[in-house]
């Protein structure tokens, strides 16, 4: 894996809602400054499975099983940052409304997550679909899925099998994803 560099982080990342995030599940401090496996898939609302393992040792660059905030920034702004990282949101987007109303329903969202996540019970895509669904209106704009994967970049990944499908020829943020999955 690359080594990539601790600074500058982008400032979506590095301030305000991805911290106050993390800080509200009130994991940093009762971890003494680092996640371990089962909080985070907790937070990330992921069941342990072979893509969460893969994404938190994406983030775990010191390979010690645990990771801290930092590496948590580190790795979210990493992602974030990469030139096809709004296109592979969109992708995504276009590709789970499945109908074309311009809104990813709860069940839309279960069909999406289906090729990377395999079995998922209507409950964790109930998890993800209130995640997503930022102003709680029961429909995920495209302004929520955005938003929200801005705030939680690594969430990309739950859709990789359609972005990769779609654009087999770009690098970068495709190029990351399937060093993820
Ligand atoms: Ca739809
Ligand atoms: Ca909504």
């Amino acid at each position: 894996m690359e080594e990539r560099e601790l600074a500058p982080l982008d400032s979506n990342v590095n301030s305000g809602k991805t911290k106050s995030y993390f800080w509200v599940c009130g994991i940093e401090k009762k971890q003494g400054g680092s996640v371990n496996f089962h909080d985070f898939s907790r937070v990330l609302r992921l069941k342990p499975c072979g893509l969460s393992v893969k994404m938190f040792e994406f983030i775990d660059v010191c390979k010690n099983r645990k990771i801290t905030f930092k590496e948590f920034l580190v790795g979210s702004a990493h992602v974030l940052n990469q030139p096809l990282f709004r296109r592979a949101c969109e992708i995504a987007f276009y590709e789970s409304d499945t109908d074309q109303d311009h809104y990813i329903s709860e069940q839309e969202l279960g069909v999406s997550l289906m090729p990377t996540m395999g079995s998922i019970s209507t409950d964790e895509i109930h998890g993800l679909f209130n995640l997503f669904d930022g102003d709680a209106d029961g429909r995920i704009s495209k302004a929520d899925f955005v938003t929200c994967l801005r705030k939680n970049p690594l969430l990309i990944a739950l859709f990789a099998s359609h972005v990769i499908n779609k654009d087999l020829n770009t690098n970068g943020a495709v190029g990351l994803l399937e060093e993820m999955v």
